[in-house]
């Protein structure tokens, strides 16, 4: 039988993903030859939540060797005779990766549309992580969008509404919002019909966002209550949930720390998006942007054309690259 047998290449390329992607759109047409396609709701160790094209949920084991699967991965799957088996990994857009605790990176969500970078007043944001996951965007060429939660324990002249529009002076969406709010249509239209990876601290209020979005309970409770050993795999794994309008919600777990070892210098650089005019424009080409004399940056940030706040971040997080 067909499912039996094994793919010899795990990872598919780019025209074979084409062809998946054609045969998906032309209704009705499985693949039978190379399993049926199929996305992953969320990954729980060596298993992955599977959801198919009917819509079934299905907790399938991984091939050995495949490239770890996560939330808003596509794959073909191929039924067992108990669940069924991850085949094979489509082709990604793009991932976002993180360190986990050894310093290893770790893929967290792929096929991303949107990163919804998630602060709030409680627990006060941690210096430069809105712009550490914006470099991560910047460089993932997601666009990025900053939601400031739990306005209501905001203090009148509160500095991270004035940093908030800071933000959206520079181009990006935002969006201040708390859980009591009886309407989400902000959201919602923030959302479309995107996917979207939601990142932030551990208890900005991530998970209470999309609760806040889903309006029945049986998807709130979603794929949790169909892995044993739940405990422990909720707060390392990222699910992914569908909107009843359109669009999805990558729940990613908390971090304490989103580091950003594993990027090149230039890459910080092009991360803070109203420094481009000013790229190669440095008296020095090797110009650090710190003290040196005809440095474009440092005489942009004189002239209030770039925010110290940001220029600042910038330079932390340049020093924390040379420092891993
Ligand atoms: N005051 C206030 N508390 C909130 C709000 N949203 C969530 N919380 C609380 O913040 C804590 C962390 O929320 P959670 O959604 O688990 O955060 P996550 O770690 O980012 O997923 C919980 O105790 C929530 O009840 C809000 O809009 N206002
Ligand atoms: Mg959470
Ligand atoms: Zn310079």
């Amino acid at each position: 039988m067909s499912y039996t047998s094994t793919m010899t290449k795990r990872r598919l390329t780019d025209q074979q993903a084409r062809r998946i992607q054609a045969q998906r759109s032309s209704e009705g047409n499985v693949a039978t030859e190379t399993g049926q396609p199929g996305v992953v709701i969320a990954r729980y160790g060596k298993q992955a939540l599977i959801e198919t094209r009917a819509g079934d949920r299905l907790l399938c084991h991984l091939r050995a060797h495949l490239e770890s699967p996560v939330a808003g991965d596509e794959v073909l799957w191929l039924p067992t005779e108990e669940t069924g088996v991850v085949d094979a990994l489509v082709t990604r857009r793009n991932v976002l990766q993180r360190p986990d605790a050894q310093g290893r990176l770790r893929p967290v969500a792929a096929n991303i549309d949107l990163m919804l970078i998630v602060f709030a007043p409680e627990p006060a944001p941690q210096a430069n992580l809105i712009d550490r996951y914006l470099v991560a965007a910047e460089n993932m060429e997601v666009e990025a969008a900053l939601v400031l939660n739990k306005t209501d324990l905001l203090e009148p002249e509160d500095k991270l509404a004035k940093q908030l529009d800071r933000y959206a002076d520079l181009g990006y969406r935002t969006l201040a919002t708390h859980r009591e709010l009886p309407d989400a249509t902000d959201m919602t239209a923030l959302i479309g019909q995107d996917t979207l990876v939601l990142v932030g601290q551990s208890g900005v209020g991530k998970s209470s966002l999309i609760q806040r979005l889903l309006p029945d309970a049986s998807i709130r409770v979603g794929a949790l209550s169909e892995v044993a050993d739940k405990g422990r795999h909720t707060t390392t794994t990222a699910e992914l949930f569908h909107l009843p309008g359109g669009g999805r919600l990558i729940d990613s777990p908390g971090v304490r720390d989103f580091g950003l070892t594993h990027v090149a210098p230039e890459a910080v650089f092009s991360g803070f998006r109203e420094f481009s005019p000013y790229s190669g424009q440095c008296r020095f080409r090797d110009c650090q942007h710190q003290s040196e004399p005809g440095c474009a940056l440092t005489a942009a940030v004189d002239s209030g054309e770039i925010s110290s706040e940001r220029f600042e971040s910038y330079q932390q997080i340049s020093a924390s690259l040379a420092t891993t």
